[in-house]
């Protein structure tokens, strides 16, 4: 998982730009937050370097949640009318490069052809590579941030380490959810995390003007990962903690501060959160069962949808708790006989939120 990154100090990016080899002092303005430009002409080698070795031609095929699965052949793809387009790459490791002209087709009419079918939501995209690697996003992001397939790279074909013979591109998104040397496309219902995404904390949204670079901002990579991997957050301070949809099966985080955290649609199952700070904190769709929220402060949590039979929720306090919605026809928290608040705490609860955790107990 090692990156490389070209850092260039900022003095000598304003005397660069200055001299004018490229562009204007305008361009630091376009650097999102924490991006440092990478210097005319320059693009840096990212993650994997090669494609797998096969004998095989190269092709594309979109599969999955599709009504017509579609395959095309390089030539193919080379032979259909090939558009330009002009973004700036914002990687992770906080190199930008400006203005970088590809040709390919606009991602949106190869998914016509195959005919999304309505609950595909989002999108994945897997690369001919030794890892098979993968990223995903969501399905309406194609259209709306200008999803891209690269067969080109200034006039000439796209090179090999840059991810050709064809490589997606993702404008508005940080560079890994490009993927390079793309084989296979295909539509999901839910969301499956990419590579990076899993293996090292990436954040799924990725957007480089709101610096979502790791689902915890505060902690660099190696320690994301290693969190990841240990599934011990105990005492750690992980503000917004960005973990939607990931297995976090028998998590510890007693102590943990993780106001305004995303465990949306998360796998908690006997998760230990004594003590935890989860004010706003989000678990909507998660399984809970055995989860344990002892003492924890809950204030503003949102438990609609989520499973939580078998929980422990006397907690300090239940200020503003959701465990249903507003609609009427709303999916609550699934409790059981074994699910343990205090009812003296009620009284925290807003009244549609108190006669919904009453209609469980009886
Ligand atoms: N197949 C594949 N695609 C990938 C990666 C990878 O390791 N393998 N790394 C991603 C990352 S983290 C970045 S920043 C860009 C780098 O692209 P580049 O090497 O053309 O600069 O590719 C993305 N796509
Ligand atoms: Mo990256």
């Amino acid at each position: 998982m090692d990156e490389l990154c070209v850092i260039i100090s900022r003095d000598k990016k304003l005397d660069e730009l200055s001299s004018g080899k490229q562009g204007s002092l305008d361009q630091v303005q376009q650097l999102p937050p924490g991006q440092q430009w990478v210097g005319p002409d320059k693009w840096p080698f990212v993650g994997e370097r090669e494609p797998l070795a096969t004998a095989e031609p190269w092709r594309l095929m979109i599969h999955g949640h599709v009504g017509t699965p579609c395959e095309w052949s390089l030539e193919q793809l080379l032979a259909k009318p090939q558009r330009s387009l002009t973004m700036d790459i914002h990687c992770v490791t906080r190199w930008s490069k400006l203005g970088a002209s590809f040709s390919g087709i606009p991602l949106t009419e190869l998914l016509q052809s195959a005919e999304p079918l309505p609950d595909a939501n989002f999108i994945r995209f897997v690369a001919r590579s030794a890892r098979s690697h993968s990223t995903s996003l969501p399905l309406n992001d194609v259209a709306r941030l200008n999803v891209w397939l690269a067969l080109g790279y200034e006039g000439e074909a796209l090179p090999r380490e840059h991810g050709g013979p064809m490589r997606i591109l993702v404008p508005d998104r940080y560079f890994y959810k490009s993927l390079k040397w793309v084989v296979e496309i295909e539509l999901l219902s839910d969301d499956q995390l990419g590579y990076w995404e899993q293996e090292a904390g990436y954040h799924n949204h990725a957007d480089p003007w709101r610096e979502e670079r790791f689902i915890a901002s505060n902690l660099t990579r190696q320690q994301t990962a290693r969190l990841i991997e240990s599934r011990d957050f105990r005492g750690q301070s992980l503000l917004g903690f960005a973990g939607r949809g990931r297995d976090l099966r028998g998590l510890r985080a007693e102590a943990a501060l993780l106001r305004n955290a995303d465990f949306r649609e998360c796998n908690l199952r006997d998760a230990r959160f004594g003590g935890a700070n989860l004010s706003n904190a989000r678990f909507a769709g998660s399984d809970l069962r055995g989860a344990s929220f002892d003492q924890a402060d809950l204030e503003g949590a949102d438990f609609c949808g989520a499973d939580l039979r078998g929980a422990d929720l006397r907690a300090l306090s239940l200020f503003g708790v959701s465990f249903i919605g507003p609609e009427p026809d709303a999916a609550g928290a699934r409790m059981d006989a074994e699910t343990r608040w205090n009812p003296e705490q009620f009284e925290d609860l807003v009244p549609r939120q108190i006669e919904f955790l009453k209609q469980q107990r009886t």
